[in-house]
């Protein structure tokens, strides 16, 4: 296994191989498997851009002999940062096959992420658009290649035929420059560099090692740097199949990938990888509003679809006016966040489809709502693992299992969850039990009939409509303001998003506006979901009884509750917060 990673023990390496649940099958084999039961079929979709699975396996065949000859090899890191684009799918595929390792990045990523991501993996090669939703993702690239020491290779999807955007893609050849030249390889002249015939069957690399590493999924992250979460061959092939065994898909289904692809849910739950292992069609948006889905739904005959609850509630209320047929879908996975049950309910009235509640994590544990499930359990809890060998511990701080029933912390251990994160043997002595546990951070309950019910949390973390946000990460970047002596981000409940970033500062001077600090963190790189919503000035932080910042009292002040035991604690200067919610 690579470097850097924690294998699962012996033991229950062996176990989860006895009893059937790794079978050292690597995700090429899938693809290859796949490829030789459905060849013409249509493994994937994007606008008017079909790939059949046979087409899908020689792009990805032609791709890895590109990038072998561009010097990406064997346990290479490659940083993989393309918004739903069938290219996302290739390059990974490519890269398996060079037993190499992509390592996820999100399109709304910036300058401080991508560095972070490169100088943790020590990438050699990073994947990029062109011009993306205004943003220059070629220039940032040439930026961090000189930041960055061992990164060497950047490569560009800007020219590349069919891009979601072709206005976008036409822009970014002539703006941005993205020639050989400058050292930017475009993904098609990667995809043409070597004959097809050369990239055949026979063509001589090694077949990746099941047991070793596939990629790489960011953590949500609750350290003030997010991690990266290694996942294997073996581990990742058997959710998937878990997951497609879960929801009972087939090859007669169409699963629409609308949020990004690089999410653990549209990847793997049973996502885009499910998909591909049933040989049904995936197919791809470039965003999950209900004008761009809803033609996509009734033309491509979507059957399954996985979103957040944020946009469920966008659905429910376009169908009201729009017109289109979503009769062919038949499940709608909702995860991410908090779901409420009255937006559940709607959900099978009125768009038609059944609702599964998804709880999970790019760690691991996946648990699913089942059709069959009582109505009451599909709206109101989360549902069960979808593995027999998934363990599931609820405790108290102690880390003691609490009574049956009681909410505590949620632990868990099992064949497609981390053992430890990569490059992290310090953080992994806290997130871990002695005996393999992972600390969720996450508060939750099972009911009797073992549905797990996801009660809230205890980790610093902000679940800003699914896109979890570190408080730690945006604290230290409010640190760095020249006008700021002291921050803390806590959520603030949102009706659309669920929560939204409170930032509590404590000025030098004269106290910065909410504007200019979102534009001072835009400008440190920041992505944009990462930015604060609302900014509160005081003149002190509360503090704990340890001296730590109280961050129950911030929490209680943003949502407009009298603070518990604040008493002297008062907010100053009183009056209304800066706040700038974006409409809708
Ligand atoms: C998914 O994965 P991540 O890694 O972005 O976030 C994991 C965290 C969980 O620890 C929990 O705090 C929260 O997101 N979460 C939920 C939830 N599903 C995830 N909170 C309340 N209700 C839910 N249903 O978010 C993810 C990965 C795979 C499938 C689905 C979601």
């Amino acid at each position: 296994m690579l470097d850097g990673c924690t294998p699962w023990p012996k033991e229950y390496a062996e176990r989860y191989r006895a009893e059937g649940y790794w079978r050292g099958e690597s995700l090429v084999d899938l693809l290859e498997s796949s490829a030789g039961r459905h060849g013409g079929k249509t493994a994937l979709v994007q606008g008017d851009r079909r790939l059949s699975y046979e087409e899908l396996d020689g792009r990805s065949r032609r791709m890895a002999a590109g990038f072998r000859a561009q010097g990406i090899g064997a346990a290479d890191r490659v940083v993989v940062q393309l918004p739903n684009v069938a290219e996302f799918v290739v390059v990974c595929f490519a890269l398996f096959r060079l037993g190499a390792h992509p390592v996820f990045a999100l399109p709304a990523h910036r300058a401080s992420e991508i560095r972070h991501l490169c100088e943790l993996s020590g990438a050699v090669g990073y994947v990029f658009p062109g011009v993306h939703r205004g943003f220059d993702h070629p220039a940032l690239a040439r930026r961090i290649r000189d930041e960055v020491g061992t990164l060497r290779k950047l490569f560009t999807l800007a020219d590349t035929a069919g891009s979601t955007d072709t206005a976008e893609a036409t822009e970014a050849v002539d703006t941005a420059g993205t020639t050989e030249a400058d050292g930017i390889v475009p993904l098609s002249a990667v995809e043409a560099t070597v004959d097809p015939a050369d990239a055949g069957p026979s063509s001589p690399s090694p077949a990746p090692d099941p047991a070793d590493v596939a990629f790489f999924l960011l953590s949500g992250g609750t350290t003030a740097l997010p991690k990266l979460i290694p996942r294997t061959h073996d581990d990742y092939v058997y959710m998937a199949r878990a997951a497609v065994e879960a929801i009972g898909l087939t090859e007669d289904d169409t699963y629409l990938a609308v949020l990004p692809v690089e999410f653990n849910f549209t990847w793997g739950c049973p996502g885009v990888i499910g998909t591909l292992l049933a040989g049904g069609t995936v197919v791809l948006a470039e965003d999950p509003t209900p004008e761009r889905c809803f033609p996509v739904i009734e033309r491509e005959g979507v059957t399954v679809t996985a979103v957040g609850p944020s946009v469920v509630q966008l659905w429910l209320e376009a169908a009201e006016w729009l017109e289109q047929d979503l009769s062919s879908l038949r499940t709608l996975q909702v995860g991410g966040s908090t779901f409420h049950p009255e937006l559940a309910a709607r959900v099978g009235p009125e768009l038609g489809c059944r609702v599964q509640q998804v709880f999970g994590m790019a760690e691991g544990l996946i648990t699913f709502t089942r059709d069959g499930d009582p109505d009451e359990a599909v709206l109101t809890t989360q549902g069960r693992p979808i593995s027999p060998a998934d363990e599931i511990r609820i405790v108290d701080t102690r880390d003691q299992d609490v009574e049956a029933g009681t909410v505590g912390e949620l632990l868990t251990r099992g064949p497609y969850t981390l053992r430890g994160y990569y490059r992290a043997p310090e953080h992994n002595t806290r997130a871990f039990t002695e005996d393999g546990f992972y600390h969720s951070g996450d508060l939750a309950r099972l009911t009797p009939d073992g549905n797990l019910v996801i009660e809230g949390r205890i980790k610093d973390m902000i679940n800003r409509g699914g896109d979890k946000v570190s408080a730690g990460e945006v604290e230290g970047h409010l640190l760095a303001h020249p006008a700021i002596a002291r921050a803390a981000v806590v959520p603030v409940p949102d009706e659309y998003l669920g929560e939204r970033i409170c930032a509590f500062v404590v000025p030098v001077g004269e106290p910065p506006a909410l504007r200019e600090l979102k534009a001072a963190l835009t400008e440190r790189g920041l992505a944009g979901y990462k930015l604060p919503d609302r900014l509160e000035i005081v003149a002190e932080l509360p503090l704990t009884g340890l001296g730590k910042t109280d961050k129950k009292i911030l929490a209680a002040i943003a949502r407009g509750e009298p603070a518990p035991a604040a008493a002297d604690f008062v907010p100053s200067p009183p009056g209304r917060p800066d706040t700038d919610r974006p409409a809708g």
